[in-house]
């Protein structure tokens, strides 16, 4: 029901509308106010968590002013909307963000160098009231709802959407439990629960806006009085979905976009009480436990399918619950239902949103009573499909039994769906026998199952890859039938990208400035192309100076981090050698972790006078296995053992250290990435659909040793084979390698037989430990092509090894690459998405200021 205030006593809102602080001493009286009424604390008990508590609703209420400003003109003004559902978002903290987000035009007054508002007013505004900003913002839990890559490019595509004034909004789960908390001990990783909803000051829970969600039951079907067929999904049990809205503030703009998080309810309220009187109170609770389990916890595979019930539960209660909230936004538009994908843009991150094409149909013709082609035409200019990934482990597959029984309706559109598509096929290929079988939405198996990327594509207008290779890659590979039946403009390349503001502003706040100090300021935030402007500082030599600094410094924090995390002293001068992301045999941890064995071995070969001429290194590894991944867990175990053994090695000392880094989250990566001299992207070419990591770590002045695959490729292209170390077969010869393991002789590498030796002889702890690890590389077809990388690898390190002896030409080549970057901003990417598949424009504030920083 919408209720709102009648005209003549708008007057008075309009004079009382909050607005939030404005200045330094609001900022505190707000503060002070949060402490004493929201938290009923005083200056007697406020401790560092009160005072993050009060300085985030501080903020928080800024930012609710600006979303309600934002929300209502976006609904005013009636423009197309871009909805983007993924079942991750992998935020980190939001209180950084928010004061670099919202602060900036308030702080930015006389002074030609823009100053930030947390370094000025805020920091200013804590210590006032005796409290240090940077122990405020470490107060924060991070909102890790998701595992990894794809987890986290959402997250800046909602930063990069709401600075550029995109009216958008993100729909995803309220997990109660975000992505579990990796402890190591003994050397094996141990999950410990994340439960973080404690205490949180960003989500705003809506209880009036709740949705019914039906999962079971059955069909009927029957005629209606005009004769016309009718389905209806009857019986069954009923959910309730709670949203929770997020206030996702865009940089130097008022914008503020909304991510809203469902959350489940039992459908009866507290519990069922007709069956709490009549005794049965264990059922009535069982009830409500089963409605929460729901959105109770994230799924922790990255990159793996496992088709699990309850999972396949989640995806229709987030999907359902979106869908009813998109469609009865834009009918209070009263407009046509033909004019929906005017109005409506729906972005699929990855499969796990695809029933929503389902859905929309279902809507469309169950309950809005339109036309199958109508309805289809409808949906499919809705939809957009990104494809993330190629691994075949990956892609999404549910029974036809398991979908039968949970969504019987949805299961009959689906073969109405595939039906009319293989009509299409058949008509188009009469002659192509064995085509129907193979792009069929239903695999033929026992048990058949629902091939959901095919549906997916079926069912949008644009299908993206997200890095060249990668989008080359599915439309030769694993989409080759589809291009042929739809052509090839249905599918096309967005390559990924990441926000400058968090992944360099925030992370590393002295180079930013050092940057901005020399391209006229932070506009490079918001444009980063404009980084080019440092090239010619490349060989300046008081720059150079002030760039290798503030890179020591960050090595400085990062060794302290080592040092109270794992006890490990190691030398800030030696070359850090970084590889973090999900532990996964196509990553090739252990390719990484085998070269420092032999770089241990040699180490150990050596006479003192060789060694001394050794350039030091630490070897720093950070990722979570999957719970159930028996050998990335065992990749753990190794890189742990050989850390024990090396670094207490008298022999070694400084030359080697090995640290692997407890619970790789967000919050640590901005601690980790600005702190690399060389990180590894190093996955067997073909399998990484992108990665992001590998730009974070460049825009932070690092170079990196990679394979030739996902974005690696465009990043060399962008700045130039000299500033990055390549290495390893390439994407075109990898099938014909692994036939011959399996077909022709597979000799090992010999480096890497001398490696195994040792890890058979027990110098890693009990060599039965590793001997899956082993034997799947030297015994069971070496699938990800470990060996027939490692030479060109070793090989590539030894060059690293060289190059970081100059110095000074290492900090040219880092100045240089930082300065050509400027094409991996998750604004470019955004852009390209808005201009060729969402098809939306900006929606400028009007009561923008100038800000200064251009655009
Ligand atoms: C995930 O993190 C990615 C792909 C998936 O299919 C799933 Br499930 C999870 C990652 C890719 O592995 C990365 O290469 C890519 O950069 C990232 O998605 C964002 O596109």
């Amino acid at each position: 029901v919408e209720a709102s205030i009648p005209e003549p006593q708008r007057a008075a809102w309009k004079k009382f509308q909050a607005h939030g602080f404005k200045s330094k001493d609001e900022f505190e009286k707000e503060v002070v106010r949060h402490v004493e009424t929201t938290l009923a604390r005083s200056m007697f008990n406020c401790d560092e968590t009160a005072a993050y508590a009060a300085a985030s609703l501080a903020f928080r209420d800024r930012l609710i002013t600006q979303w309600n400003r934002t929300q209502q003109r976006q609904t005013f003004s009636d423009t197309k909307r871009v909805y983007y559902l993924s079942l991750e978002f992998l935020m980190g903290r939001a209180l950084d963000n928010a004061m670099l987000n919202v602060g900036l035009k308030n702080a930015r007054t006389s002074s030609s160098l823009p100053l930030i508002l947390k370094l000025t007013a805020s920091a200013e505004g804590l210590s006032e009231l005796g409290f240090r900003i940077e122990d405020i913002i470490e107060q924060e839990h991070d909102a890790a709802l998701g595992n990894g890559g794809l987890g986290r490019l959402a997250a800046c595509f909602l930063d990069s959407m709401a600075s550029l004034n995109i009216p958008a909004w993100g729909y995803g789960l309220r997990y109660r439990y975000g992505i579990f908390k990796q402890e190591i001990v003994d050397g094996y990783q141990v999950e410990v629960p994340d439960y973080w909803l404690d205490f949180n000051p960003w989500e705003f829970p809506r209880h009036d806006i709740v949705v019914d969600i039906q999962f079971y039951g059955h069909v009927r079907k029957y005629q209606d009085e005009a004769g016309k067929q009718v389905a209806l999904w009857e019986g069954g049990e009923i959910v309730k979905a709670v949203a929770y809205d997020v206030p996702i503030p865009g940089f130097d703009t008022q914008a503020t976009n909304n991510l809203r998080l469902w959350s489940s309810k039992a459908a009866s309220g507290e519990f069922d009480f007709q069956k709490f009187n009549s005794g049965d109170y264990e059922s009535s609770v069982a009830d409500q436990q089963r409605a929460e389990t729901i959105s109770a916890v994230l799924y922790p595979n990255d990159n793996l399918d496992r088709g699990k019930e309850l999972r396949l539960k989640q995806q229709y209660f987030w999907v359902a619950a979106s869908l009813y909230d998109i469609v009865r936004r834009f009918k209070k538009s009263k407009r046509a239902w033909s004019e929906f994908s005017d109005q409506v843009a729906i972005q699929l991150n990855d499969t796990h949103p695809t029933l929503a094409i389902v859905e929309l149909q279902r809507i469309l013709l169950d309950q809005e009573g339109l036309e199958w082609d109508e309805a289809w035409t409808i949906v499919s200019k809705t939809f957009g499909y990104t494809n993330h990934t190629v691994l075949p482990e990956a892609l999404e597959k549910w029974s036809v039994p398991l979908f039968q029984n949970l969504l019987p309706r949805h299961l009959q559109i689906i073969y109405e769906i595939n039906l009319y598509f293989l009509q299409l096929v058949e008509r188009k290929f009469p002659k192509e026998r064995d085509l129907l079988g193979r792009v069929s939405i239903i695999e033929e198996s026992q048990p058949k199952m629902v091939r959901m990327a095919y549906l997916a594509i079926v069912g949008s207008h644009k299908v993206n890859g997200v890095a060249e290779l990668h989008s080359d890659l599915i439309k030769t590979t694993i989409f080759k039938d589809f291009v042929k039946i739809f052509g090839p403009d249905k599918f096309t390349n967005v390559t990924n990208g990441i926000t400058p503001r968090r992944w360099l502003h925030q992370a590393n706040p002295r180079l930013s400035e050092l940057i901005a100090s020399k391209v006229g300021g932070l506009g490079f935030l918001k444009d980063l192309t404009l980084l080019n402007e440092l090239e010619k500082y490349a060989d300046d030599k008081e720059f150079k100076k002030e760039w290798a600094e503030i890179k020591y410094a960050n090595k400085v924090k990062l060794a302290k981090h080592i040092k109270t995390t794992t006890g490990v002293t190691v030398n800030p001068s030696a070359l850090f050698d970084i590889q973090v992301k999900r532990i996964h045999e196509y990553k090739r941890q252990q390719m990484n972790i085998f070269g420092v064995i032999h770089r241990y071995l040699t180490i150990k070969s050596m006479t003192a006078e060789e060694r001394k001429k050794l350039a030091p290194r630490v070897s720093i590894f950070g990722g979570k296995a999957a719970p159930g991944y028996w050998m990335a867990k065992t990749i753990i175990h190794l890189i742990n053992n050989v850390g024990s053994v090396v670094n207490k090695d008298k022999d070694v000392g400084d030359l080697l250290k090995v640290i692997f880094l407890e619970d790789y989250n967000v919050s640590k990566a901005e601690v980790i990435i600005p702190a690399s001299d060389i990180s590894e992207h190093i996955s067997t070419a073909g399998t990484e659909a992108s990665g992001t990591s590998n730009m974070k770590f460049v825009l932070n002045g690092g170079l990196i040793i990679g394979t030739c695959d996902g974005a690696n490729i465009e990043i060399t292209r962008e700045i130039g084979e000299n500033n990055i170390f390549l290495f390893g077969n390439l994407a075109e010869d990898v099938e014909d390698l692994r036939h011959a393991h399996n077909y022709g002789s597979h000799a090992m590498d010999p480096d890497l037989g001398k490696v195994f030796e040792e890890i058979k002889k027990g110098t890693f702890g009990d060599a039965g430990a590793f001997s899956a690890l082993v034997g799947a590389i030297e015994d069971h077809g070496d699938y990800y092509l470990v060996s027939d990388d490692f030479h060109s690898y070793i090989q590539t390190q030894a060059l690293v090894d060289e190059a970081y002896k100059d110095q000074d030409e290492w900090t040219s080549k880092t100045i240089t690459s930082v300065a050509r970057m400027g094409f991996f901003s998750s604004d470019r990417c955004i852009n390209e998405y808005a201009e060729s598949i969402w098809n939306v424009e900006p929606l400028v504030p009007e009561d923008e200021g100038t800000s200064g920083l251009g655009k």
